[in-house]
């Protein structure tokens, strides 16, 4: 039998505050900066007009804990494709209704098949976990990965998000055991792809 999962909730920018309900037929998540089509995007549309991609999978924290579940987006990929970034651009700045914000290297999340995910093992996301959107990355501590999502920015200049300015300033995952939530095992990172020339460029 499964233990019962208690994930621990990071909301860096909610400490000791409770979580803001965010109405889910109002919300927007806006794809801008430096892009030729801009891109205003309902839970509906982006439903709608991008292939739905579910993918179990195990996230990482840099505290030395990690979770798997199954979880369902769609790719950051095909939303970027969309909106069209220029290609003087090469980064994505992610904010939070909170205004938590990471930047990552656009060809690190498109080649780390990073996910904006809306349901965790078939229910929507719960406030803690982010809804109603979270960007997600698999091969990167999850600090990059903004909860309650509402900006994405192509951006041309890197810029240290919350954790970096505490000095996390490399996202790589680390090769030792890390806590699974949901088994209560040690579990090794078995998929930390380290590619030094992207990895330069991330942490400028
Ligand atoms: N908006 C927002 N997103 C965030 C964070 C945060 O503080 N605020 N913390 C990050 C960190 S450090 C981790 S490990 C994961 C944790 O996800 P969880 O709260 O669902 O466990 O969310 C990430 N996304
Ligand atoms: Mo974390």
């Amino acid at each position: 039998m499964k233990p019962t999962k208690k994930v621990p909730t990071f909301f860096h920018e909610f400490k000791n505050q409770p979580i803001p309900s965010i109405d889910k037929e109002s919300y927007r998540l806006v794809v801008g900066g430096e892009v030729e089509n801009p891109l205003e995007l309902s839970l509906y549309d982006l439903a709608r007009n991008f292939p739905v991609v579910e993918s179990r999978r195990r996230f990482y924290c840099v505290n030395g804990w990690s979770l798997e579940a199954l979880w369902r987006g769609v790719s950051v990929e095909a939303v970027l494709k969309g909106a069209r970034p220029i290609p003087e651009a090469p980064f994505l700045r992610s904010v939070s209704v909170g205004g938590y914000e990471d930047t990552s290297s656009i060809r690190e999340l498109v080649h780390g098949d990073a996910l904006l995910v809306t349901h965790m093992d078939g229910e929507p996301l719960s406030p803690e976990r982010g809804f109603p959107m979270r960007l997600m990355l698999f091969d990167r501590y999850q600090f990059r990965g903004v909860k309650a999502l509402t900006q994405l920015a192509v951006v041309r200049e890197y810029r240290p998000g919350a954790w970096v300015r505490y000095g996390y300033t490399d996202a790589t995952i680390q090769p030792f055991p890390h806590l699974a939530i949901d088994t209560g095992e040690e579990i090794m990172p078995d998929e930390c792809v380290v590619d030094r020339s992207t990895r330069l460029q991330q942490t400028r």
